[in-house]
Formats: C-alpha cells, sequence, structure tokens
C-alpha cells in the first residue's frame, strides 16, 4: 500500500496539486463544541454560513450541516483514508492593488481555484477506483481543522490555515476512501502567525469578533454572495469587493512575501460544477465594474457591482454616467442600491465645507 501511497502523491502533484496529505479518518468532536459556541456568540443561522441543512441528521438543523463535517463516516461510512488537497490560488491575476480607483472589482483570490482543486480531486478518485478503491471528493470535512491537525499547515488569528510556502491562499479539497493507507505524520509546523492582530484590525465589519472567530453575518464574503438585504452602514464598509473578501488576508504579514503563480488555465469557472461560483461567469477575468452593473449580470453581482461603484474613490461621472443610465430598468430590489449608489458618488463629488439646498 506504501508504493501506491506514493503514487497517489505523485499523481495529485502531476494534475496541479501543491499539498497532498493523508490522515485516518475519525470523528473530530473538540471540532462541534467550538461551533456551538460560535453559533451562540452571533446568533448565526445555518445561510449565514452559506452552509445548507443535511437531511436526516440528528439535532438542530443549524448543527447538521457541522455534524456532518465532524464525522467522515456520515459521507463514506466504510471510509478508513482522508487524503486532503491544496492547490495554491495566488495568481498573476490576483494583484489588486490600487484597484479602488480603477473601476474595478475584487474576487476572492481563492474561489477561482475551487474549479482547480475540484478537478484535481476528481482525477485522483479515478485513479484510486482504477486501483480497486472507493472514493469520494467534495468538502466533506472541516478541511481547516484536519489540515492543521495533520500539520499541513496552523491557524492564523484571522481564522484561515496558513502555510509556510502558499501563505493562506490555500484551496482545499478532501478525498475519503476505503482504502487504508498510512497517515502521515508531520512535525506540528511553528504557525506563521505573528499575533499582530492587523487581521482584526483591518476587517472593516468586525466580523473577526475575537482571534479565531468569525461572525458569518457580518464577514463581506457571505454578504457578496447571498444576503438578500444589505444595511446601507454595511454597504459603505465593503469597499469594491464583488464576491467574497480577502481583507484579513491581504494585511497579513504571513502572505507579504509570496510569489504569484502563472495562471492555471482551468480557473475559468464552470457554473454546472460548482453551485457557489453560479453567479461569477467569467468575471475572474474581466471584474470590470461597469459591465457588471448591466442587465447581462445576475442581479446579486449587479447589486455588489452597484456598491462597489460607490465606495471606488475614482469612480466620478462615467459610473454616475453607468449607474443612472440601468436605473430606469432595474428590479424594485435592485433600485434602492442604484439609488444609494447615485446619491453617494453625488455627494462626494460636493467639496467640503458645501452644503446642500434641499428645495
Ligand atoms: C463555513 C465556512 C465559512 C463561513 C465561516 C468561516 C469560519 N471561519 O468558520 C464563512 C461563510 C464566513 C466563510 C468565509 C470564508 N471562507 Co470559508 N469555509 C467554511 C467551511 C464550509 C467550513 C468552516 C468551518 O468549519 N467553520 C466553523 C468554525 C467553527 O471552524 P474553524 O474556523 O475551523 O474554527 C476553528 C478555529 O477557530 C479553532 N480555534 C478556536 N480557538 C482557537 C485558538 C487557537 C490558539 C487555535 C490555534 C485555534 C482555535 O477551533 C475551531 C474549531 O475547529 C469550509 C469548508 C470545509 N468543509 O471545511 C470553508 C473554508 C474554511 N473557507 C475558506 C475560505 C477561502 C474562506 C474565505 C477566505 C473566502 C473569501 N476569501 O471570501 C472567508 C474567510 C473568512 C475568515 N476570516 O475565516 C477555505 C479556507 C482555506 C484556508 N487556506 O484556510 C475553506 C477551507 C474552503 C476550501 N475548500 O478551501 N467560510
Ligand atoms: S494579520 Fe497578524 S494576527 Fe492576523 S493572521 Fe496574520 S500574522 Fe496572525
Ligand atoms: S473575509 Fe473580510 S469581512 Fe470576512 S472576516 Fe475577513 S476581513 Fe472580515
Amino acid at each position: 500500500m506504501n508504493q501506491l501511497k506514493n503514487e497517489i502523491k505523485e499523481f495529485a502533484v502531476s494534475q496541479g496539486a501543491q499539498l497532498v496529505a493523508m490522515a485516518s479518518a475519525q470523528a473530530y468532536n473538540g471540532y462541534l463544541a467550538e461551533v456551538e459556541k460560535r453559533l451562540q456568540d452571533t446568533g448565526a443561522q445555518l445561510e449565514d454560513f452559506m452552509a445548507w441543512p443535511v437531511a436526516n441528521m440528528p439535532g438542530s438543523r443549524e448543527m447538521s450541516f457541522f455534524t456532518h463535517l465532524s464525522d467522515a463516516r456520515k459521507s463514506l461510512p466504510t471510509v478508513k483514508t482522508i487524503i486532503i488537497l491544496g492547490v495554491y490560488a495566488y495568481d498573476e491575476n490576483a494583484i489588486y492593488k490600487n484597484t479602488r480607483r480603477q473601476l474595478r472589482g475584487k474576487t476572492a483570490r481563492i474561489y477561482s481555484y475551487y474549479p482547480v482543486v475540484r478537478q484535481i480531486a476528481e482525477h485522483v478518485v479515478s485513479f484510486l477506483e482504477e486501483h480497486g478503491h472507493k472514493a469520494i471528493q467534495g468538502q466533506n470535512i472541516p478541511l481547516k481543522y484536519v489540515a492543521d491537525r495533520i500539520g499541513i499547515g496552523a491557524y492564523g488569528k484571522n481564522g484561515i490555515l496558513q502555510t509556510h510556502a502558499y501563505g493562506s491562499y490555500i484551496a482545499l479539497r478532501n478525498i475519503l476512501t476505503e482504502a487504508e493507507f498510512e497517515p502521515d505524520n508531520f512535525d506540528k509546523p511553528s504557525t506563521n502567525c505573528r499575533g499582530c492582530e492587523r487581521c482584526i484590525k483591518a476587517c472593516p465589519t468586525g466580523a473577526l469578533y475575537a482571534p479565531y472567530k468569525v461572525n458569518p453575518k457580518l464577514c463581506i464574503n457571505p454578504i457578496t454572495r447571498s444576503q438578500p438585504y444589505i444595511e446601507p452602514q454595511i454597504r459603505s464598509k465593503m469597499q469594491n469587493w464583488i464576491h467574497g473578501c480577502d481583507i484579513c488576508q491581504e494585511v497579513c504579514p504571513a502572505n507579504k512575501n509570496l510569489i504569484c503563480r502563472r495562471v492555471d488555465p482551468r480557473v475559468g469557472f464552470d457554473p454546472r460544477r460548482h453551485a457557489s461560483h453560479k453567479n461569477l461567469d467569467g468575471m475572474e477575468r474581466t471584474p470590470a465594474l461597469l459591465e457588471l452593473l448591466t442587465d447581462k449580470r445576475p442581479e446579486l453581482i449587479r447589486r455588489n457591482a452597484a456598491i462597489a461603484l460607490a465606495n471606488t474613490s475614482k469612480a466620478g461621472k462615467e459610473a454616475l454616467a453607468a449607474l443612472k443610465e440601468q436605473l430606469a430598468g432595474v428590479s424594485s430590489g435592485l433600485k434602492e442600491y442604484f439609488t444609494w449608489a447615485i446619491e453617494k458618488l453625488e455627494q462626494s463629488k460636493i467639496p467640503k465645507g458645501c452644503s446642500i439646498s434641499r428645495e
């Protein structure tokens, strides 16, 4: 089996994985206790976590998703080994300097690489099956928690797994298999986290409410991807993020000296295979805000683009004209955001010290 283990690792690397590690399948009870505490602290519900209920799972609706994650046997009852894959996601498209002055929206770096790590995982599953071992792939376990325990990396205070070679920009995925492999026994790495708490200070909405802890109700990531209504005071804090948010990773010194990789051709998104990307439609490559406002895009993206324009310091006349042009045709749901964005941009044009007459 050791030879097959090495072959699988070599195969995953040949397919583009930077990290491959194996752990024995077990239940993660410490994880569940922490989730319960998180739910109590924040009053968050399943939707806030971008999670989904799991049918027939005992316990509350909120816990069903996490209970499912907490034990790999709930996804594959005969599982013996968990294989974790990691793909480095900081590429040449991810250089976002000064985008708040450039009518350009930002998308979370790791999301572009979910389709990449998923495709590699699918190939590894086929490889295992060809060798007679049942396997499935997905996000069936608490990936950071398991990766931290087996020593692929360690938690930062921003709540994200950090690695020495790739910082925190690593897209993770698991394979569960009936094949029994010797678990990897890495030395626990010293953490990259310097404890500076820049991540906590920089989080614009206060979503990082304590070291390691995220309130999903305030996190820009789920807000841009789902939330039906965004309060005006949160809109102003969203900067120009239109799908996800990387602020707590951008400010982190552990990510400062990363060398960006070449873009993997598989980052092109596939809506049939990854539900959370159904709104992107190739946006990672052309996140120009004015184009995202148009009715060629889903409502959620148009809403986020309007908010991002309002938060873009040099948006100016061009943005105002585009928002006004679209305003007449937008749905009643979108109208509020477009009107808010227009007002915010018009206000920002008024020189300081002037007052507005409302007559
Ligand atoms: C639910 C979820 C979310 C929720 C909740 C986030 C959260 N931090 O819990 C929301 C929607 C907000 C979210 C946001 C994001 N997510 Co998310 N998310 C998940 C998901 C599905 C489960 C995570 C989970 O179990 N959360 C529950 C909490 C309780 O678990 P935990 O964060 O591991 O908490 C542990 C620590 O707090 C630790 N702990 C507590 N106290 C202490 C003290 C010390 C000293 C230490 C060391 C540890 C520690 O114990 C807890 C229990 O184990 C995973 C996929 C998966 N199946 O694993 C992706 C996942 C974690 N997300 C991911 C990403 C990329 C993001 C975003 C960066 C996306 C973006 N750019 O917009 C943001 C980051 C926000 C942040 N700062 O965490 C990646 C992370 C990759 C990585 N390198 O770590 C994952 C693994 C998905 C993937 N396939 O790669 N996410
Ligand atoms: S910003 Fe500082 S405290 Fe936060 S994760 Fe990075 S090193 Fe740790
Ligand atoms: S992803 Fe953005 S909003 Fe969410 S915790 Fe990090 S900095 Fe805060």
